[in-house]
C-alpha cells in the first residue's frame, strides 16, 4: 500500500465545538501561523443563527490548541465594514509579511460575498484595512513576500463562462488590486473538475511557491472537497510550473465524511517547519479542525513529476 502523502495527526480532530468556551456549532477552516514562537489558529465558527464569527486558539506544539475565552472577530457594526459583513465573516487566511499579519476573510451581506483585509501585529488588536474585492470572489491568499515590489494574491472569482478558477492579481498598497489573469482551471472529469480555490498561504521553496489548494468533484451524493498542490514560479508566480495530477488528501476520517457539510477537507492554513515538513490544517466536514504533516520536498516533487496541465 502507498504511504499517505499527508500523515494525519493521530489525535484528530484537534479542535471541536465542545472545546470552545462560548456557544458555537462548528470550528473549521482556520488560518494558522506562528507568532513569537507559538502557533496561532484563527478559526471560523457558525453560531446557531447560521452566521459565522472568527475565534483564536494558541498552541506550543501546533497540535494542542487552547481557545481564547472570547471571539476575536465578529461582524463589524460600523461604516462600510458593517454594511458588507452583516451576514458573517468566514474562512480566514493569515499572511505574515513585513512584520505584520494580514488576515483575508470572506465578508457576507445582502450584497453578496466579498473579501475583507484586516491586520494585526499581536493577535490582540485588530485593524480592518479595506474591502479588497467586489462581490462573488472568495478564497484570497496573499504571498508572504512582495514580488518585483508588488503584493501578490491568488483568488477565486466566479463566472458562468469560466467557472471557479484560480486567478492572480497584484497591488502596490494591498488596497488596490489589478493586472489580474487566470492561472489555473478545473479539469474536466478529474477530481477537481467542478471548482478549485486557493487554500493556504503559498510557501517559498527553492523550486517555486508551493500552493495547497482545494478541488471539488460533484457526485450524485453531493460535492466532495479534496486538497491538491501546485507550484508557481518564484519570480513570476503567474507561471504555474506544475499541478499534481492527484489529490494529496481526501475525506476519509469519520469527522471528515460526516459533519455540518459531508465529505469536506478544506484548508486555509499550513505552517512550514525548519525540518522540511509542513503542518497542514483543514476543516473536517465544516465542523471540526484537523491537522497533518507532509514533507515539503515531496509535495514539490509531485507537482513536477506527476503533473497535469494548469489551464
Ligand atoms: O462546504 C464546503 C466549502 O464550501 C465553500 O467552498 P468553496 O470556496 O469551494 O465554494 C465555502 O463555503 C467553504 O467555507 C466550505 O468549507
Amino acid at each position: 500500500m502507498r504511504e499517505p502523502i499527508v500523515q494525519r495527526y493521530s489525535k484528530n480532530p484537534i479542535l471541536t465545538p465542545e472545546d470552545i468556551p462560548y456557544p458555537v456549532e462548528t470550528v473549521h477552516n482556520a488560518g494558522v501561523t506562528k507568532h513569537e514562537g507559538r502557533y496561532v489558529m484563527l478559526f471560523r465558527s457558525h453560531k446557531a443563527t447560521g452566521r459565522c464569527i472568527l475565534g483564536l486558539a494558541d498552541s506550543d506544539d501546533g497540535f494542542h490548541f487552547t481557545p481564547r475565552p472570547q471571539p476575536f472577530m465578529v461582524p463589524s457594526s460600523d461604516g462600510v465594514f458593517g454594511e458588507y459583513e452583516a451576514f458573517g465573516v468566514e474562512d480566514p487566511r493569515i499572511c505574515c509579511i513585513e512584520g505584520a499579519y494580514l488576515i483575508t476573510y470572506s465578508a457576507y451581506s445582502k450584497h453578496g460575498v466579498r473579501i475583507g483585509l484586516a491586520r494585526t501585529r499581536d493577535f490582540v488588536n485588530l485593524e480592518r484595512v479595506a474591502l479588497i474585492t467586489q462581490a462573488d470572489l472568495r478564497n484570497v491568499v496573499i504571498f508572504p513576500e512582495r514580488i518585483d515590489g508588488r503584493y501578490v494574491r491568488l483568488d477565486r472569482p466566479h463566472s458562468e463562462i469560466s467557472p471557479w478558477a484560480i486567478w492572480i492579481s497584484y497591488s502596490p498598497d494591498l488596497v488596490h488590486w489589478g493586472d489580474s489573469q487566470v492561472v489555473m482551471k478545473p479539469v474536466a472529469y478529474h477530481w477537481d473538475e467542478m471548482k478549485i480555490g486557493p487554500g493556504a498561504t503559498p510557501i517559498r521553496t527553492s523550486r517555486g511557491w508551493l500552493h495547497i489548494y482545494h478541488g471539488v468533484f460533484p457526485t450524485m451524493d453531493g460535492a466532495v472537497y479534496r486538497l491538491g498542490v501546485a507550484l508557481h514560479d518564484l519570480h513570476d508566480p503567474a507561471r504555474v510550473l506544475g499541478v499534481c495530477d492527484r489529490w494529496i488528501l481526501q475525506p476519509e476520517a469519520p469527522w471528515e465524511v460526516t459533519g455540518y457539510v459531508h465529505n469536506v477537507v478544506f484548508t486555509c492554513g499550513a505552517v512550514p517547519e525548519e525540518d522540511g515538513t509542513v503542518k497542514i490544517y483543514w476543516g473536517g466536514a465544516d465542523k471540526v479542525m484537523c491537522a497533518g504533516t507532509a514533507v515539503i520536498d515531496e509535495l514539490v516533487e509531485l507537482c513536477l513529476t506527476d503533473a497535469r496541465p494548469p489551464v
